[in-house]
């Protein structure tokens, strides 16, 4: 069949409207109609030519929701009619990853998962594997639970599921955009007692306010040190976790950096250009600060997804205002522009 897709032919290019050829699923596989998605940060750093492993042309996209139309030969989890969120972390329940309870970052299907993060959502139908879609509820909007698909599950399950967050820890967070203000919200929703937020972009104090933050930084301008001085006094020296959501690796080494000697840990959500490198020295680990990482906040997208729709149904996190913009297909480079411009938390593309 035919179906309307923005499609990044080149690096740095604008994504360009065509009608592409999409094959129906095969074994194991279904075809869903996308009915909204968002744009995410990653997008543009892949559309930017910066992620080693992008490909093009590819039909970028991983924010997606919709409905499923058609299922390929020996599809048990899913049939058309049910809503579906696409998940660029899938869930065999299978492989060495899924079976050692340690891990979201099933391995079944990586290697076509690299390119393109393999859900082009960007295209009003597209085909994926049983393992990579989530089940949801019909009433959840699809121009909101879109966002669950990247950004939300991203911010809030590093608090939840990676960092743990306990109620009366105190927690910085670094980048204050579609995943940091989630981050905010998760620790909010934990019980964390100090939620300081640091960005350049001034606006963004009013952004985190809303969501939970008790204190702003602006770092535009300042030094390391001067950052980390003001993340100590307002921590009580240090904090008990620190995360980085903005992809520079300058910032993750003072996201390390302010955590609290003897335990404080550092969660890396931020994708960094190809080719950046972190830096930190030893002693701030021998001094017992951890660093660590975290790729869709740690959960598991089958299991854990429909769960995270239904807090944001019973209004236990909140989704709404974060929907600053919302688009048609034709106009999705704004969104591109909004983003560059700190204008927009999240932009969905309506189909
Ligand atoms: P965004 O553009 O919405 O937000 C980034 C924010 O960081 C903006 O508010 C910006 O002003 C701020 N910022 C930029 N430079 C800064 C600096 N030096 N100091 C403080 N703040 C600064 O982007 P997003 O969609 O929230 O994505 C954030 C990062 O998370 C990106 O690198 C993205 O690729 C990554 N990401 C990772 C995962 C994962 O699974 N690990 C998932 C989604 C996104
Ligand atoms: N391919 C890049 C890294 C890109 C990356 O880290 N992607 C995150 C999700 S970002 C979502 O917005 C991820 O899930 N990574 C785990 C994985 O297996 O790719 C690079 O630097 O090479
Ligand atoms: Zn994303």
């Amino acid at each position: 069949m035919k179906t309307r897709a923005a499609v990044a032919f080149e690096a740095k290019k604008p994504l360009e409207i065509v009608e592409v050829d999409l094959d129906g699923p095969k074994a194991g596989e279904v075809m869903v109609e996308i009915k909204a998605t968002g744009v995410c940060h990653t997008d543009a750093y892949t559309l930017d030519g910066l992620d080693s492993e992008g490909i093009f042309p590819s039909i970028l996209g991983h924010e997606g929701a919709g409905i499923v139309v058609e299922v390929g030969a020996g599809v048990t989890s899913v049939k058309p009619g049910d809503h579906v969120i696409p998940l660029y972390t899938p869930e065999c329940r299978q492989c060495k990853s899924c079976l050692s309870g340690k891990t979201n970052l099933c391995t079944a299907i990586r290697a076509t998962q690299g390119h393109y993060m393999g859900c082009s959502t960007f295209s009003n139908f597209t085909v994926l594997p049983e393992i990579a879609v989530a089940k949801v509820r019909d009433d959840a909007p699809f121009d909101t639970s879109c966002y669950i698909g990247c950004g939300v599950t991203t911010g809030v399950g590093a608090v939840t599921n990676t960092a743990k967050v306990q109620v009366g820890e105190k927690v910085v967070v670094f980048g204050l955009g579609g995943i940091g203000l989630n981050v905010i919200q998760g620790a909010r929703m934990v019980g964390a007692d100090v939620i300081v937020g640091v960005d350049i972009n001034p606006d963004r104090e009013a952004w985190g306010r809303k969501f939970g933050m008790t204190h702003f930084i602006n770092g535009a301008g300042k030094s390391r040190e001067d950052v980390i001085a003001e993340v100590l006094a307002l921590t009580d020296g240090g904090a008990d976790y620190s995360f980085d959501a903005t992809g520079n690796t300058e910032v993750m080494r003072t996201a390390l950096e302010c955590c609290h000697r003897g335990w404080g840990t550092s969660i890396i959500i931020g994708v960094a250009e190809a080719g950046k490198e972190i830096a930190t020295r030893p002693f701030q680990l021998v001094t017992g600060r951890n660093w660590r990482g975290t790729a869709f906040g740690g959960a598991k997208g089958r299991t854990d997804v429909p769960r995270i729709v239904d807090w944001y149904m019973n209004g236990k996190i909140e989704i709404d205002p974060m929907i600053t913009h919302r688009l048609p297909l034709e106009r999705i480079n704004e969104a591109f522009d909004l983003m560059h411009r700190g204008e927009s938390i999240r932009s969905v593309i309506l189909f």
